[in-house]
């Protein structure tokens, strides 16, 4: 599975779905089948946007962090890692698989949030430019059985600003990730989160044959 450039795949869903998991299964596929790849990460990516994802993500000082500077930290994060990452990997034929894209803040700040979806869109595109999708696989769970999963490990790291909200902003969440594949069947593709690993990840892989064959 040449191709001249390489393919983009986005890994989407609520917390705890399995993402990084099926990640690295998926970077192993790649490997063992002599395929270049780079395995990489929203938001963050690069030394710059891993500080946004601190601030983000951890940011617990008195001052708060409103929901527009929350959006506009995920799409400068974004446009910093797709100008100084995803885009040059992908011309030169590497193919890039990434932890959470674009349809994170449709879902999050949109969905989650309430803040206009149409100016979302322009955002995503702005931020996003030429690096569209080629597959965007969407682990789909409630979120309760996703949060269960990453209690155990938090217990360590603390619970993030964003996994403290409400289960209703959660399900709002899993909510816009489900319309937003019945909004882009072609691209988006759902699987469920609840089967065993290995299990997922053949159903990823054979998702990821099906658009090498619609674009070689
Ligand atoms: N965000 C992000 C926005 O609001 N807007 C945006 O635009 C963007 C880009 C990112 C946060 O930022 C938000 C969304 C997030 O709140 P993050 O740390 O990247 O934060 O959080 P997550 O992406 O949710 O990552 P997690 O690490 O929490 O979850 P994963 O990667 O989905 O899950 P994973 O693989 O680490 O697995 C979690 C646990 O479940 C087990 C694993 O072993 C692990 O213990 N597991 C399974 N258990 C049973 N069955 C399976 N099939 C399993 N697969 C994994």
């Amino acid at each position: 599975m040449k191709l001249n450039k390489g393919l983009f795949i986005t890994f989407e869903g609520p917390e705890g779905a399995g993402k990084t998991t099926q990640l690295e299964m998926l970077r192993t596929y790649f490997e063992n089948s002599d395929l270049s790849c780079i395995v990489t990460r929203e938001p963050g990516g690069t030394p710059m946007a891993e500080q946004f994802r601190q601030l983000v993500k951890h940011h617990d000082e008195d001052e708060p962090i409103f929901n527009e500077t929350e959006l506009l930290l995920f799409a400068a994060s974004r446009a910093q890692h797709v100008r100084y990452i995803i885009f040059p990997a992908l011309q030169c034929g590497t193919n890039v698989l990434c932890d959470r894209f674009y349809d994170s803040t449709t879902a999050y700040q949109g969905y989650g949030r309430k803040i206009n979806l149409d100016f979302i869109k322009i955002l995503n595109r702005y931020a996003a430019g030429e690096c569209i999708p080629d597959l965007t696989i969407v682990l789909d769970l409630p979120p309760e059985s996703g949060l269960k999963r990453v209690s155990n490990r938090e217990v360590v790291n603390g619970y993030d600003r964003l996994e403290q909200e409400e289960m209703s902003f959660h399900r709002m969440v899993r909510n816009g990730f489900l319309k937003i594949a019945e909004q882009e069947p072609e691209r988006v593709k759902v699987v469920s989160a609840l089967a065993p690993p290995e299990e997922i990840h053949c159903k990823i892989v054979r998702l990821v044959e099906d658009v090498v064959e619609k674009i070689r």
